[in-house]
């Protein structure tokens, strides 16, 4: 699954490319599908003004992440059907460990959707209380045009081309770093159906107790 050689793109960030192969990518999409009928993707908004955001969401595991116009935070339930959110594959808990080390698993699979024309704007992941576990990423679907920057929004960034089967880890010194997707190459890709992009995001969000 994981390959021995990833590449270190800065301090803290770290690349398998094609870290997945094409029938592992459509099992995991066809796995997402079908936990998504149970927890349908959704449109969240942006805190304060209410905008939609250009992509769709929905989470797997024990805590799912959301925005609406009261804020940014963690919740055990959907938004709209107000059950718990679908279990995480067991294929991420594997990436997980694998990938990161860390002594606890993830509890948030957030599940963004990508369809053509959807970007994401530059920001920070940091409404999780456990800052020293990475960040993992999983790519499947369109090619995305990726920005990686540093701890303030201004300052240097690097764009980094993320395709499907793509895993990404962000931890340490790169775990505030502000990033977005800048641009999809819709149509690169024919694996979600429907088109467009899926990202899957595993964090760690209260510390484990030692
Ligand atoms: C954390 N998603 O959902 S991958 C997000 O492709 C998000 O959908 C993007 O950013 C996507 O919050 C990017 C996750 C990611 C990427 C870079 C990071 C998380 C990161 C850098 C530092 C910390
Ligand atoms: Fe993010």
């Amino acid at each position: 699954m994981l390959h021995a050689s990833p590449l270190d793109i800065s301090p803290g960030i770290r690349l398998w490319s094609g870290a997945l192969d094409a029938d592992e990518q459509k099992s995991l999409v066809e796995d997402v599908m079908r936990r998504a009928a149970d927890a349908p993707f959704y449109r969240p908004t942006m805190p304060r003004s209410g905008k939609p955001f250009a992509v769709e969401e929905t989470n797997f595991g024990s805590l799912g992440w959301l925005s609406d116009t009261n804020g940014y935070r963690y919740e055990t339930n959907h938004p709209l059907t107000h059950r718990p959110w679908p279990a995480m594959p067991e294929l991420l808990l594997e990436l997980w460990r694998d990938a990161t080390g860390y002594r606890a698993p993830p509890e948030c699979c957030l599940v963004n959707l990508y369809r053509a024309g959807a970007r994401m704007g530059l920001h920070q992941d940091r409404d999780e209380q456990a800052l020293d576990a990475p960040v993992l990423s999983v790519s499947l679907g369109d090619d995305a045009l990726f920005r990686i920057g540093g701890a303030t929004r201004r300052g240097p960034s690097v764009n980094v081309k993320l395709s499907s089967g793509d895993v990404l880890a962000f931890g340490g010194p790169a775990r505030l770093a502000f990033h977005g997707i800048d641009r999809l190459m819709s149509g690169s890709s024919q694996l979600v159906p429907g088109g467009g992009r899926i990202n899957l995001t595993l964090r760690r969000v209260k510390s484990p107790t030692p």
